[in-house]
This record gives C-alpha cells, structure tokens and sequence, in this order.
C-alpha cells in the first residue's frame, strides 16, 4: 500500500483556492505512485481561514504556520502567501525537511531568493524537493512550443516578444490590495505578471537574459481600501479612505539574451479590454511560434522550411492525446481552463517527489527571474540605463 502525501497549504486567497482545487483533482485525473491531499489550511485569521477550509474541501485549518510546519504528518508545505512571507516561511519547512511549493515570484528581493536557493539545495541533499509556481509553463500550448524550439523546429532564435496585459485596475476606484503595496509584493506588475513573461521567456529559449533597459510607470498613486478578502477586480466605495500605491502599475523593457536574441517585453494591469492576455511570440531563422492565454488551447507556428507557397501561421488545437498534458483530460477539441496549469504543476511537484524527475522551476532557476526583476527596477531607477543582470552568463 503506498502512503499519501499530506499537504499544508499556506495562504487562503486566490492561490491557495487555486491550488486546493489542483491537489484535489490531480490524482483523480492523473496516475500518481503517492496521491496527494491537502489536510490543512493555513491562514491569518482563524475563522476565515476555517470557513475557507470548508468551502475547499480541507479537513483541518490554522492560524499559526509555525505549528503546521512542526507536524510529523505534513510532507508538503505549499506557500500561497504575499511574497514578504515566501522566504521566512519556505525556510523553516526546508529546515524541518518538508518538500515546498511556493507561489511566484520566489520572494520580494535577490537576497531573500538566494537564502532560500541555497537553503533548497542543502534540503535536497536529504531528497527534499523545492519548486516555485511559475503555472503557465504547464499549459500545454506553451509546452509544445518548448518541445518545437528543443527540437530545433525554430533554429537559432533572434525575437522574444512578450506582452502581459490585464485590465482589472483600469478604474481609478477599483480597490487598493497588498498587490499595491511594496512591503508586501516587492514590486507591481513587474512581479506579479511581468515576472511571468521572463520566466517564461527564459524557459522557452533556454537563454538567459543578461541586461536589460526599462521603464515602471505608476498612473494611479492612492486607491480606495476595502476588505483584502474581496477579490481581484470591482469598484470600491467612492468616499472610502484611500491608500498609497507604492509599487508600478506598468512595465516595458528591452532585453538581451545570452545567446544573442532581442528581447521586448511590457506587462500591465491597465490595458482596458484585456482581461488576461499573456502573450509571447519567438521568431527563430527556421520559424516562429505565437501564444495568447486568452486563447490558451492554442499555438501559432510558422514553419519557415516550408515551401513558400505553403507558408504562414498555422493555429495548432493543442488538445490531442499526444500533446503535453492534454491526454490526462478530455476528448480532443474539449479544451482546457487556467486551472489545468495549476493541476499540471501538482502533477509535475508530485512526480519530481516520488520518482525522482528534475522540480522545474527549482529555486535556482526562480532565483534567476528575481535578478531580471532586480535589474529591471535598477534600469528603471536610471533613466532606462542598460543594466546588466547580476550572474547571468554572457
Ligand atoms: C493577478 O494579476 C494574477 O492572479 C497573478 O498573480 C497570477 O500569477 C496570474 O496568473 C493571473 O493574474
């Protein structure tokens, strides 16, 4: 008989629903030598965090993550919190030997990153695994656009384009969040979404990015407060206290990749009509592959090799049984949603525990986002400067 995995998750927002619903439906769906379960929810305030265990489903539920990660009986701490609390939390479960899914971006700054980088490597010379939750890596789409550029289908790559455009804080009285504040989310939109594109542009070619030259724009500098528990989105009472934005609304920036492609990247949360389109395009001498989540089941790919009459983008329906993900699901054609990716990543955690497969992103490579987000805000900080990334290889 094999043993589960026991999760604690930490966090009770829009992540730690996320990922209760991903540790529920994972073994269902897919074959897992150790299914997994959450057994405990963790959170700030003892009977909010109760009514949400409830409503997810989660047996047992706290205050206090200290405790949680004391257990004998928790293998998992998955960490579904603000970013200034990633590093003191994810330390103490490596510390207590406990395998440890954290929500994107690692942390708020470089040096929190590297502590839990180093602390991730001494914990997985005793086995245990660290992953960071950069989740759209695990939509299918995107993993077939990994296998054609691995497979060479693109040749040497020369463009990565990458917009992220969302929309909910267009309105001016649309609600203050921790988002907006840099204490707790180190950055904006930078971190939030535009931590994304790099991940995933990093990924995808396989080429780190060396420098960068940036601008951050705040448009909105106080926001109504209301409750942190009322979800993204929505307009807030119009005579309500208002709080300081302390961190960028948007961001655009040129980059350079070690192996010599052209990077253009711009993320942000007020681009009207855009609700989540996370795109990237990557142009390679023999093709170009296109994303666009809003249209997630599917890839643009551009075969240069073709003969020139036959050339042009063709729209690949990324549901058949052959291609990454998709033949845990539904028939081809039946698409999938965001909480797929979600799903995914429980599986791909799962499997690095049980049968020994690399954790993607593991810390060390979520700690080479946080030095593009680093050098993205030192460039920015500078009239645009180019500004090199710390450690990145040229
Ligand atoms: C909010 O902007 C957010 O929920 C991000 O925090 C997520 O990482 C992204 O996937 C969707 O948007």
């Amino acid at each position: 008989m094999t043993t589960r995995l026991r999760v604690a998750i930490i966090g009770t927002g829009f992540m730690g629903r996320m990922h209760s619903h991903a540790w529920r439906t994972a073994p269902r769906f897919f074959d897992l030598s150790r299914a997994p379960e959450a057994v405990l929810l963790v959170g700030s305030d003892a009977d909010r965090t109760a009514a949400a265990a409830a409503e997810f489903g989660i047996p047992e539920s706290s205050a206090d993550w200290r405790s949680a990660i004391a257990r004998d009986d928790i293998d998992i701490v998955d960490i579904c919190t603000p970013g200034h609390t990633h590093a003191e939390i994810a330390l103490a479960a490596l510390a207590a030997g406990k395998h440890v899914l954290c929500e994107k971006p690692l942390a708020n700054d470089v040096a929190d990153a590297d502590r839990m980088a180093d602390a991730a490597a001494a914990a997985a010379e005793q086995g245990v695994v660290s992953m960071c939750g950069f989740s759209y890596r695990r939509t299918p789409a995107l993993a077939l656009a990994k296998k054609l550029i691995d497979d060479g289908r693109l040749g040497q790559i020369r463009h990565v384009r990458a917009q992220y455009l969302q929309d909910w804080l267009t309105s001016p009285e649309a609600p203050f969040t921790w988002r907006l504040d840099r204490e707790r989310a180190g950055s904006g939109t930078l971190g939030d979404i535009g931590a994304h594109s790099i991940d995933t542009a990093q990924w995808l070619t396989g080429s780190a990015i060396t420098g960068v030259s940036a601008t951050l724009r705040t448009f909105v500098e106080s926001r109504p407060r209301l409750n942190e528990h009322v979800g993204l989105g929505g307009n807030a009472d119009a005579d309500a206290p208002r709080e300081q934005v302390t961190v960028d609304d948007a961001v655009a920036f040129t980059a350079s990749f070690a192996d010599g492609a052209l990077g253009v990247f711009e993320a942000t949360r007020m681009a009207a009509g855009h609700r989540n389109a996370n795109r990237i395009e990557v142009n390679g001498e023999l093709g170009s592959v296109a994303f666009d989540f809003s249209f997630m089941n599917e890839l643009q790919f551009h075969d240069a090799r073709l003969p020139s009459d036959e050339q042009g983008f063709r729209r690949i329906d990324v549901t058949e049984p052959e291609h990454p993900y998709a033949g845990a699901w539904w028939p081809a054609g039946h698409g999938l949603g965001y909480e797929h990716l979600f799903t995914h990543q429980t599986v791909d955690f799962v499997r690095a525990i049980t049968d020994g497969v690399a954790a993607r992103p593991d810390f060390a490579e979520a700690t080479r986002v946080q030095r593009v987000l680093a050098a993205v805000e030192a460039s920015a900080a500078s009239d645009s400067r180019y500004t090199a990334v710390e450690g990145a290889r040229r």
